[in-house]
């Protein structure tokens, strides 16, 4: 069976957004490029294809080292990793026979970076996800669509047939390609507007599915292969970027955000969040149920920022102490309190442990937990292992902090 009990257990995943953009970093002709996002260069600079095809002349990233990603992941308290096998722009991050547009043959780096990063995983224990661009594919084979600055001639959406084409030749043969050569646990597929639905009806999505379920008895799909109506069989659900919903799913269900607002590395965006911030975007999805799956965008030179690395680093530390709190949670019981939020464990012989993520709160006072009944064992600070006083109020328990 198609288990996502790992997925639930894990809450925590890295992001990656790699590729060519990642060398001009938001910056094109000395100017900052129109779109928020780096990895939208392309099209947001309104690049000539061959122009931009030769960014591949300057991929050479050498101070790339898969272990070093994998081990910041998994010292950040992350437990799976996912990373652009190929973005909108079509280029793959990985020797793939179905187009030359990839890092084995277009570059002078050669290696295959999939490969490194595959191997890393499983030397370190960290679950292996591949983002795929199905929709929008810029290399010139068909799935030439851009959803934004549609006032380009060049990027206006294909026909039918083209599209067809790229489809049956070039992302269908991918997809299998990546699970026979890597063995992904999933696949992060990115549709967001409506002029996907064009593209990816009903019957591709199905289709596509249906060609994970047939090599693979273990990777999941998430839910933005299809924008508006996702498939029963999906595996689980990505909500919109950065947003983190008042009440969990059905199915289990992540959210994806970034460090600061691009998700590729750009050189000119400054706008990074504090630790707390994503520390507390963790706990609320926890909360109600979810992941969350914390994007970096490495450098040109294959290096993380040191900004990223601060703040991975500091989450780690939280998550050494606290990541009992987190990992292998269930949603809170008892709903949103207005000074933080609650995860919770079932402990077996009628006994739950909850876990209290006071965010706003004054020591010294009590704080008053509505909702529990039956008898309080003991309640202490996660973290010292501090007694804390409980006494029995009406319709629920008094915590003397
Ligand atoms: C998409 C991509 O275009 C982007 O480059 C990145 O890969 C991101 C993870 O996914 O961008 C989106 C998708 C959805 C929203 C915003 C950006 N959204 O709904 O807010």
């Amino acid at each position: 069976m198609r288990s996502t009990d790992w997925f639930t257990d894990a809450r925590f995943g890295m992001f990656i957004h790699w590729g060519l953009y990642s060398n001009p970093a938001g910056v094109w002709q000395g100017r900052k490029i129109k779109h928020p996002y780096a990895e939208w260069l392309q099209a947001s600079e309104h690049i000539p294809r061959p122009q931009y095809k030769e960014l591949a002349r300057e991929f050479n990233p050498e101070g790339f080292n898969a272990d070093e990603w994998i081990c910041e992941a998994k010292n950040a308290g992350m437990k799976y990793f996912v990373i652009t096998s190929k973005h909108h722009d079509g280029f793959a991050l990985w020797p793939t026979k179905v187009s030359g547009y990839n890092v084995g043959e277009a570059t002078p780096f050669k290696q295959d970076i999939l490969g490194a990063l595959a191997e890393a995983c499983r030397r370190h224990d960290i679950k292996l996800g591949l983002y795929y661009s199905h929709w929008q594919d810029w290399e010139g084979t068909g799935g030439d669509i851009c959803s934004v600055h549609m006032e380009n001639e060049e990027y206006v959406h294909p026909t039918e047939e083209a599209f067809q084409r790229y489809w049956q030749k070039k992302c269908l043969p991918q997809v299998r390609e990546l699970i026979e050569n890597y063995d992904p646990h999933l696949l992060w597929f990115d549709t967001w507007s409506k002029h996907s639905l064009k593209f990816i009806t009903r019957e591709r999505q199905e289709e596509l599915i249906s060609l994970v379920r047939q090599l693979s008895n273990k990777c999941l799909v998430n839910s933005r292969i299809q924008f508006l109506d996702p498939s029963e069989n999906v595996d689980f659900i990505s909500t919109m970027d950065n947003s983190f919903p008042e009440e969990g799913f059905s199915k289990p269900w992540e959210t994806s955000g970034t460090l600061n607002h691009s998700w590729a590395y750009h050189s000119m965006d400054y706008g990074w969040r504090p630790t707390r911030e994503l520390i507390q975007n963790l706990v609320k999805n926890a909360s109600l149920g979810g992941n969350y799956q914390l994007n970096v965008g490495p450098m040109g030179n294959g290096r993380f920022q040191e900004s990223a690395i601060r703040r991975l680093r500091e989450i780690g530390n939280w998550m050494r102490v606290h990541g009992e709190s987190v990992y292998g949670t269930t949603a809170s019981p008892l709903g949103k309190p207005p000074w933080g939020r609650i995860t919770s464990r079932c402990l077996g012989n009628h006994q739950t442990r909850l876990y209290l993520h006071l965010w706003d709160f004054t020591p010294g006072t009590a704080l008053f937990l509505e909702g529990v009944s039956g008898s309080v064992a003991d309640a202490i600070v996660l973290e010292t292992g501090q007694p804390i006083k409980v006494e029995n109020g009406l319709g629920g328990i008094w915590l003397q902090i």
